[in-house]
C-alpha cells in the first residue's frame, strides 16, 4: 500500500508517522542498542545475535560481578568495546541529527554507550547508561579519558588500571544494580515530560527506568511512534508501529518529513 503523503515507497504507516512528525512541535528520541546494530554493534536481546545468548548478565555486567572479577567484565565487554571504538554512525543516527538540524528534534535520550549519536552530529543527547568515553578508578575515584587506557588494556586483554594508585578502572557505564546518573535521569525526565511525540527506536523496553520514561508523557496526551524489529510491552500504545529496521525506515521518513517544508 502507497500513501498520499509521498512517493510508491512510502507506505501507509510511514505516511501517518510523517504526519505526525510534521504537525510535532517537541519530539523526542528514545533511543537503544537496535540503533547502533547496522553500525556492526550487537544489541542485547535480538534473537540469535544478541549479547545475551551466550552470557549470563548478572555473571558479567553486574556491579556485583565487577568488584568481584572485573577481568570477567573485561572479558565480555573487550569484543564490544572493540566493535564500538571501530563503528561509525549508520543512516538511522545521521537521520535524527538532521531532524535536530532543521528543527525538529528538541533531543535524544540514549541507552547506548557507543558516542554515535554525538558522532553523527547531535548535540542534545543525554546518555542515560553512560559512555566509554571516561573510566573511573574504583578505589581513588580520579576520572580518566579512557579511550587509550581501555584500548591498549582491551588489546592485551588486561584489565585497565588507575595510571595514578593503580586501582581498577571502570568504564564510566551503569551496570546492572547500578543506579543510572541522577542528573541525566531528570534532564531526561524533563526533555519526554514535555515532548508531544515520542520516536521509540530500537529498544526492547525492558531496562528500567528507560523503558518507563515515555509513560507519564503517552498518559499527558504524547503521541508515539515506535520503530523497532521485535515487539515491546508499549506496542500496543503506539500511534504508528514499524517492526522494520531502524535504518532502513527512519531515514526515508526524516527524507519526507524535510521534503518541501
Ligand atoms: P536490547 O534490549 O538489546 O534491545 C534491542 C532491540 O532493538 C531489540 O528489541 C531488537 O529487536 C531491536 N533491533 C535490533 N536491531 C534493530 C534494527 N536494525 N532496527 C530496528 N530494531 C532493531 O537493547 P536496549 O537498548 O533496549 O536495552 C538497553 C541496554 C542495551 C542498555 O543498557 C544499553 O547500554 C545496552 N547496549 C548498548 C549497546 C550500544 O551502546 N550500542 C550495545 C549493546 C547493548
Amino acid at each position: 500500500m502507497t500513501s498520499a503523503v509521498g512517493p510508491a515507497h512510502v507506505t501507509d504507516d510511514i505516511g501517518r508517522a510523517v504526519i505526525l512528525l510534521r504537525a510535532s512541535r517537541r519530539a523526542v528520541a528514545l533511543t537503544g542498542a537496535g540503533i547502533s546494530t547496522p553500525s556492526g554493534i550487537p544489541d542485547f536481546r535480538s534473537t540469535g545475535s544478541g549479547l545475551w545468548e551466550r552470557y549470563d548478565p548478572m555473571a558479567v555486567a553486574s556491579m556485583t560481578a565487577f568488584r568481584y572479577h572485573p577481568e570477567a567484565f573485561y572479558e565480555w565487554v573487550s569484543p564490544l568495546a572493540r566493535r564500538i571504538l571501530e563503528a561509525k554512525p549508520n543512516a538511522a543516527h545521521l537521520a535524527l541529527a538532521r531532524l535536530e538540524a532543521e528543527g525538529r528534534l528538541a533531543g535524544i535520550i540514549t541507552q547506548n554507550i557507543d558516542d554515535l549519536h554525538r558522532r553523527a552530529g547531535s548535540s542534545h543527547v543525554l546518555e542515560i547508561h553512560g559512555h566509554l568515553r571516561q573510566a573511573t578508578c574504583v578505589s581513588c575515584f580520579r576520572v580518566f579519558p579512557s579511550q587509550d587506557l581501555i584500548e591498549s588494556a582491551v588489546a592485551v586483554g588486561l584489565v585497565p588500571r588507575c595510571p595514578v594508585c593503580d586501582g581498577v578502572l571502570k568504564p564510566n557505564v551503569v551496570l546492572f544494580g547500578e543506579q543510572p546518573p541522577l542528573d541525566v535521569l531528570r534532564q531526561a525526565q524533563t526533555l519526554i515530560g514535555t515532548s508531544d511525540l515520542i520516536l521509540v527506536l530500537g529498544s526492547s523496553l525492558e531496562v528500567t527506568p528507560a523503558a518507563l520514561l515515555p509513560v507519564p508523557a503517552l498518559n499527558a496526551g504524547a503521541r508515539m511512534i515506535i520503530i523497532n524489529r521485535e515487539p515491546t510491552y508499549l506496542d500496543e500504545r503506539a500511534d504508528v508501529l514499524l517492526h522494520q529496521d531502524v535504518a532502513e525506515v527512519l531515514p526515508c521518513l526524516v527524507d519526507e518529513v524535510l521534503r518541501n517544508g
